[in-house]
């Protein structure tokens, strides 16, 4: 029997990018004759809606075999790999995250197609087009792709939005007979997730950054469609949660509906770091950048940028 290809993703929590992208891609594995299958020790965050979730379960039952290969999807920094994943038998990486480029380069060639797109899947559906495969892609597949783009793209408003994603969207909302109406019930629904457990919210995509990175050490991000609505009702939750987890705290809230992105951080050391990266006024521990951000935007800024020399 052949080795069988692992569609994983890192070790944290699944997004609703990673999480289409392993299903969509074992899939079209499958359809070209290589034996492949989803696998995550993770579980889904909030972007993975109620009616996601109803689309397909994700496979958590992985038996591992020494001589599993893994492909890795929406990550390729090594050091957030599923704990599932065997290092020497990396095969592929797909990823749209900044900072590991070159290692992947050298270590597998071609198999490291690390670029900045809006979602990692664009990128599986550019595999699906080329394989000229598109007619065959699952329902499931197709709607879990798209709105994994609706969601990394923040609904087409984010920096890292390509004409790639837009395409990608249009083909695969039709496949998948998603309505104009979807984004605004999808982001709806992420909010939902998120208001009903703060905590569990906060702790499903938090991350904590190296002091290379020059962002505040401990860095949340969530997607809702009201981000005006949910700090007037919860900003003191959510300040007493984040101090918990250390004093240098930022959480990024977008907000789709508005289209902007709320920067929540209290400590003068963590607003000094995000005002070293970008124009920000801070009021009350909230400032809101001109335009939406995403952490991967802000880690590639602060992977540039002179470190902000600590006072005192
Ligand atoms: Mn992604």
């Amino acid at each position: 029997m052949s080795p069988t290809r692992i569609i994983t993703s890192g070790a944290a929590y699944l997004d609703i990018d990673a999480y289409a992208c392993c299903i969509a891609y074992a899939e079209l594995l499958n359809l070209q004759g290589i034996a492949a299958r989803a696998a995550s020790s993770a579980r889904p965050n909030a972007s993975v809606s109620q009616t996601v979730l109803g689309w397909i379960d994700f496979p958590h039952d992985h038996i591992p075999r020494p001589d599993d290969e893994f492909v890795l999807v929406d990550v390729s920094d090594y050091h957030h790999f599923d704990p599932l994943v065997m290092p020497a038998q990396v095969v592929e990486i797909i990823d749209h995250h900044p900072g590991y480029e070159n290692y992947w380069v050298e270590k597998l060639g071609i198999a490291a197609d690390i670029r900045p797109v809006g979602a990692a899947a664009t990128q599986v559906f550019q595999r699906w087009e080329a394989a000229g495969l598109l007619a065959q892609i699952s329902g499931a597949s197709a709607k879990l792709l798209a709105t994994a783009i609706l969601d990394n793209t923040l609904n087409f408003t984010g920096q890292m939005t390509t004409g790639a994603d837009i395409h990608a969207y249009s083909v695969l909302a039709a496949l998948g007979e998603l309505g104009a109406d979807w984004p605004e019930r999808y982001f709806l629904e992420c909010q939902a997730a998120v208001e009903s457990d703060l905590g569990v919210a906060l702790a499903a995509d938090l991350k904590r950054m190296k002091p290379e990175s020059n962002l505040p050490q401990v860095f949340a991000q969530m997607t809702v469609w009201d981000a005006d609505r949910l700090i007037r009702n919860h900003h003191s939750v959510i300040r007493c949660w984040m101090a918990e987890q250390g004093e240098d705290w930022l959480l990024n809230i977008i907000g789709i509906g508005d289209a902007k992105s709320y920067l929540l951080a209290d400590s003068a050391v963590s607003q000094r770091k995000l005002s070293n990266l970008l124009a920000l006024d801070w009021q009350a521990g909230v400032a809101v950048p001109e335009r939406p951000m995403l952490r991967k935007e802000l880690l590639a800024l602060g992977l540039s940028a002179t470190p902000v020399v600590s006072q005192g």
